[in-house]
């Protein structure tokens, strides 16, 4: 899968940091093929993090991304560019990220962890189909 969903969530955008982290992805060769400052809908957010609807922190994290804008983009690379995305993302949780990495560079809290990028290829064609369907 040549292209991956990420969206700079609205910690990210708050804080200024698209350029900064678009940036990265850039420099390390990736093509940012589509891209919007965008205020994610409930029902967008419910059905983008349908994995978690069980999770104790589900509507936490539903109210987090809705709460402001984010940015989402598409990125394409050589070839997997999820996993390429994944291992810049950082850990999870940043405050346990290794430095060098975007949540551990930029990140210290669970629920604020700056970036979503898709874990597989699968996600990342359900995802750039739900937020892009036009260019899936
Ligand atoms: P990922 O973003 O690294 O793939 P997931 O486990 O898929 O991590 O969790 C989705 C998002 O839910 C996380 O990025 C984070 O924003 C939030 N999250 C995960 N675990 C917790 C938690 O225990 N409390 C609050 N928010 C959480
Ligand atoms: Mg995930």
């Amino acid at each position: 899968m040549k292209n991956t969903l990420i969206i700079l969530k609205p910690d990210a955008v708050e804080r200024g940091l698209i350029g900064e982290v678009l940036t990265r992805f850039e420099r390390r060769g990736l093509k940012i093929i589509a891209g919007e400052v965008r205020t994610i809908s409930e029902d967008v957010a419910k059905q983008h993090y349908a994995e978690h609807a069980q999770r104790p922190f589900f509507g936490e994290l539903v109210e987090f991304i809705t709460r402001s804008p984010s940015f989402v983009a598409v990125l394409e690379g050589p070839a997997d560019t999820w996993r390429i995305v994944r291992s810049m993302m950082g850990t999870t949780n940043p405050a346990e990220s290794t430095p060098g990495t975007i949540r551990g560079d930029y990140g210290l809290e669970l629920a604020e962890n700056l970036i979503h990028g898709s874990d597989g290829p699968e996600a990342a064609a359900r995802e750039i189909t739900l937020f892009f369907p036009q260019i899936s």
